[in-house]
């Protein structure tokens, strides 16, 4: 049995190492959700500018309700192993390497998280929280007076709770002690996230304290808008057992991912930032072309692919890409959502999308369908309702589109075609229930029911006739025939479109795409 991951000591010489004394570095970031994504994307960029430029840019992780990864980080000194899968699916192909960018994380604790964030050496703030984690309502970007907590918040701000009621009391404790505010990052899913935040936040301010604190916040505090990617499933037993065969040690916050990592952020940081560059950030003016393509053709194709996927057995993401139905299914979206993305000068974006083949058929990396599948409500409308007004706007084909949200719909039902149930994990999940009671086999009943749903589906697409009847009619034929037929028939008319049989390998329209299916 070997010894649990508490210093660098104890773990294999072929492990990589922080190239830097973690003793000697202050706290200069509070990251707020520190769930896998964090540990495999933020905190890796954070520990190669630690250790290629110094400076005081640890990390002190607050975790809002779980005490579990607390628990383990703080048990390991903040050390943990981000195993590294790439395309062989081999012992060999996995690399291991430790990261010492987390100081501490604070569990569930709103005194603790407050006067973290007041420290005078906190510079920056970044958060993943999910994108139903915020409790900003999404049209009128204020906060979401429907959410208990945002409303215990508002009522309570000294002993907030949640993102808004947490942020806003330490920026007013700060200023009150004449303390620089800190610059904001959200790094969620979030068409830009940053201006989505900062509403929210000036919102919550201007309710729950003054106009005067709500101006000062608009006019003063940084919110850069930022894009990440890494493709990240959640841990399992497997990921520790495989971080204690490569570095040796037992170790409970172990991550697993791909090899791919991304970040584009708006360089807005007024009190400095770590040189994120070392581990390949970019900085950029604008962010909102690297966002829209990533949400509508990465986030927006694994929405679609995880509900056709777990609707007809498919597991994991690995397992759409080896069925020749949902890979055509996943090709047909992908330039889909392409088509409707406007030019950005260096990006190609068959080549994105041929890239995104690859990632998704990393045959190394379980991503459970399961897992994308969840808050549907909070991802559908930027993943698969914008392109698809978009789509319609623009007079183009808005069949992907509407296959995708008909297929969420039917995921909504909670119940395979072989009766076998499950949860849905959505914020909405009972107004959901209710609202498909007694549907029965009805495609046509259970859309009317879902797009009747308040502050949901666009009014652009509700009042479209081509979209209701095409989400109706893939929905009344899966559920008169079955998930897999559906799934055949769909991809069996893409290919007919696209003048090749079933079985031929489709071809994307660009060069590069066209060049590496031929491969
Ligand atoms: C996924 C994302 O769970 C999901 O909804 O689409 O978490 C996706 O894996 C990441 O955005 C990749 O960067």
């Amino acid at each position: 049995m070997c010894a649990r991951l508490t210093s660098i000591d104890g773990v294999s010489s072929s492990v990589r190492r922080p190239g830097y004394l973690p003793e000697e570095h202050g706290i200069g970031i509070v990251h707020i959700g520190v769930g896998s994504f964090h540990r495999a994307h933020q905190a890796v960029f954070t520990d190669d500018a630690l250790a290629q430029h110094g400076g005081d840019w640890r990390i002190a992780g607050v975790s809002l309700r779980s005490k579990e990864i607390a628990s383990a980080l703080n048990t390991q000194n903040g050390l943990y192993t981000v195993i590294e899968k790439g395309h062989v699916n081999s012992a060999a192909d996995s690399t291991a390497r430790i990261i010492a960018a987390i100081d501490h994380v604070i569990a569930a604790d709103t005194e603790a998280t407050l006067s973290m964030l007041c420290d005078p050496g906190v510079r920056i703030v970044t958060l993943t929280v999910t994108e139903a984690g915020y409790g900003i309502d999404r049209e009128s970007r204020l906060p979401d007076r429907s959410n208990s907590l945002i409303v215990a918040d508002l009522a309570n701000p000294a002993n907030a709770v949640g993102v808004l009621g947490l942020l806003v009391e330490s920026i007013y404790r700060r200023r009150e002690s004449g303390i620089e505010p800190f610059t904001i990052v959200s790094c969620d899913n979030l068409p830009a996230n940053g201006e989505f935040l900062r509403d929210g936040v000036v919102g919550f301010s201007r309710s729950a304290y003054n106009d005067e604190l709500a101006n000062w916040i608009k006019d003063t505090v940084a919110f850069p808008n930022s894009m990440v990617d890494r493709i990240t499933p959640a841990p399992t037993i497997e990921t520790y057992k495989d971080a204690e065969r490569l570095t040796g040690c037992e170790d409970k916050a172990a991550v697993e991912t791909e090899p791919f990592i991304q970040w584009i952020i708006e360089d807005t940081f007024p009190s400095g930032r770590p040189k994120w560059e070392a581990g390949g950030a970019v900085f950029v003016d604008d962010v909102a072309q690297y966002e829209r393509m990533k949400l509508t053709m990465l986030n927006g194709t694994h929405s679609m692919l995880a509900y056709s996927g777990y609707l007809s057995g498919s597991a994991c993401v690995r397992d759409v890409m080896q069925d020749e139905h949902l890979s055509r299914l996943v090709q047909r979206h992908l330039q889909a959502a392409a088509e409707l993305l406007q030019p950005v000068p260096g990006v190609d974006y068959g080549e994105y999308a041929s890239a995104l083949t690859d990632r998704f058929s990393n045959p190394s990396i379980a991503h459970q369908t399961f897992q994308i599948a969840s808050d549907g409500t909070e991802k559908l409308p930027q993943r698969i309702f914008q392109p698809a007004i978009k789509a319609l706007n623009a007079n183009t084909d808005i069949r992907p589109f509407a296959y995708a949200a008909a297929m969420w719909m039917r995921f909504c039902l909670q119940r395979l075609d072989d009766g076998t149930t499950y949860d849905l994990n959505d914020p909405r999940a009972n107004e959901i229930s209710q609202a498909v009671k007694g549907v029965g086999q009805d495609g046509f009943s259970l859309a009317d029911a879902i797009h009747a749903l308040p502050d949901f589906i666009p009014h652009e697409l509700s009042e479209s006739r081509p979209w209701r009847e095409c989400v109706a009619e893939v929905l009344t034929f899966s559920l008169c025939e079955g998930c897999v037929a559906a799934v055949t028939r769909e991809a069996t008319m893409y290919a007919a479109m696209r003048n090749t049989t079933v079985g031929e390998i489709p071809l994307g329209d660009t060069e590069p795409v066209q060049a590496r299916l031929r491969s």
